[in-house]
């Protein structure tokens, strides 16, 4: 094909690529709920920040069906835990003039510049599972999201009262600078610090994947130390079903030489409880679609709002694992 020829035919496809991009924008709900909103539903942006465990595949599921239920044009990005992604999908959401923005924040830091546009451009900011740390709270309108710290307080209730308050602990720790990270090994170190005959030996991050959690678990048992480590304090559910595996191949029995405590309550998690080789998980609940579009849809209309929402949630252990596992929808 000549030069010319070869531009003319990547002008046609470039026009008709505009023309299918206006016509979807014109057409509610084909960029990401697929919803059959009309003309004048509400456009929302939402920045996942991926799909790196099942909670946050329970989560994305919960946004996009309740998204899809309320007629709502949801224009849906996932970040693949990439901070600069997420900035790059606000901006695109702010071209696009969307009626809300709605983020869940890979880290805690770093979101200043891209906040203050859409504050500019009039756009109303909800943040969804994660908080923000920002020097002036009126750059986004409230945040729904679990208590990370109390979670963390759980975990480390459970296992004093499990252990007789003396445990030789390794923590998996979650993707460094997030809001559950910090929060959790906060509340956790807040609870143990109580009782000294339980420390934290060994700390990393696994990422909150069950791949890294595997990986960093597995190299840390060939270490001396882990031979004294008493049990695991994972910050998620895929970390400890990742460390579960690693102990297994090292010859260990899980749930009996290194009692797993983690967080989340995904049904995996369950399945493992089940089997004993999870002794407890607390739950962080995913299924905020609900309870965020019931926020979303009040910003929306200009009425008063609290600056932070709680998500309610429990604790699990062995005994109830069975009976709940049929019930879990996660
Ligand atoms: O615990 C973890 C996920 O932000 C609460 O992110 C969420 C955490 C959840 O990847 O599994």
């Amino acid at each position: 094909m000549n030069a010319c020829r070869w531009l003319s035919s990547t002008l046609v496809f470039a026009v008709a690529g505009l023309l299918a991009l206006v016509a979807g924008c014109d057409n509610a709900g084909s960029s990401g709920s697929g919803g059959g909103a009309s003309g004048d539903a509400l456009v929302v942006g939402f920045s996942q920040i991926g799909a790196e465990s099942d909670w946050r595949k329970a989560n994305t599921e919960s946004i996009q069906s309740e998204a899809k239920k309320r007629g709502i044009d949801l224009r849906f990005s996932d970040a693949q835990q990439k901070q600069e992604n997420q900035i790059k999908s606000i901006r695109s959401f702010i071209a696009q003039g969307v009626d809300v923005i709605s983020f869940s924040p890979v880290v805690e830091t770093g979101w200043e510049p891209v906040l203050r546009e859409a504050k500019a451009a009039e756009i109303p900011v909800v943040l969804s599972d994660r908080a923000v740390e920002v020097s002036d709270d009126s750059l986004y309108v409230t945040f729904i999201g679990s208590d990370f710290v109390e979670e963390g307080r759980r975990a480390a209730r459970w296992l004093a009262d499990a252990t007789g308050n003396k445990a030789v602990i390794a923590e998996l720790v979650g993707t460094p600078g997030s809001a559950p990270a910090i929060d959790r090994k906060t509340g956790f170190e807040e609870v143990i610090a109580e009782h000294a005959d339980m420390n934290i030996v060994w700390s990393q991050s696994g990422n909150f994947t069950r791949t890294e959690g595997k990986e960093a678990f597995q190299a840390f048992l060939k270490s001396p130390q882990a031979q004294e480590v008493t049990a695991l304090f994972a910050h998620n559910d895929d970390m400890a079903l990742g460390a579960i595996q690693a102990i297994k191949e090292a010859g260990k029995k899980p749930g009996e030489d290194i009692l797993v405590v983690s967080i989340d309550a995904v049904k995996q998690a369950f399945i493992a409880m089940t089997n004993g080789e999870l002794n407890c998980t607390v739950e962080c609940n995913p299924m905020i679609g609900e309870q965020l579009f019931d926020l979303i849809e009040k910003v929306a209309a200009g009425e008063d709002v609290p600056k932070r929402v709680a998500v309610e949630e429990g604790v699990f252990t062995q005994e109830d694992a069975a009976e709940l596992l049929e019930s879990r929808a996660y």
